[in-house]
């Protein structure tokens, strides 16, 4: 009985902080703050598919710029990125990262500064689970965030 009622709340309390819609939870939703008078910013998360079915990430917006999603290769020694406007798989029972060097949320003609320790919100589309809001917390220039990577200095805009 104890064991039971302790998995209990452990699991509620789980559940408690990262945001969730159907089987999909977003885990390590990131910003990185930018310079003053930058024009782009970046977000990353990682989203974790826990239901038979696979679901695709097909748009993202925010209020404080036009947000796409990217992906970012190296391209014969260069980094490049591209937008990715057939959005992205999130195959059953797996989680894909948008992490430094990789997919990555793109927030462009920023109305504002990104500034460290605040908070911004983010609105994720799913093709089946629909609308998803996550919260941002804005992490220092360049930082790897949560998930690790590299920076992405040098990176052809
Ligand atoms: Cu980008």
């Amino acid at each position: 009985m104890n064991i039971f009622v302790s998995t209990a709340l452990l699991a509620l309390a789980l559940a408690s902080s990262p945001a969730s819609a159907s089987d999909l939870t977003v885990q390590n939703a990131f910003a990185r703050a930018t310079p003053k008078g930058a024009q782009v910013g970046a977000g990353y998360l990682s989203i974790r598919n826990d239901g038979a079915s696979a679901d695709r990430l097909t748009g993202v917006a925010v209020d404080f710029a036009k947000a796409e999603i990217h992906e970012m290769k190296t391209n014969n020694g260069v980094m490049e990125m591209r937008e990715i406007t057939a959005g992205v798989e999130i195959p059953a029972h797996s989680t894909v990262k948008l992490a430094p060097g990789g997919y990555h949320l793109m927030f462009v003609g920023l109305k504002h500064p990104l500034i460290k320790g605040e908070t911004v919100e983010a609105t994720l589309t799913f093709e089946h689970a629909g609308a998803l809001a996550v919260d941002m917390p804005v992490l220092p220039i360049g930082a790897p965030g949560p998930t690790g990577g590299h920076d992405m200095k040098g990176m052809k805009m």
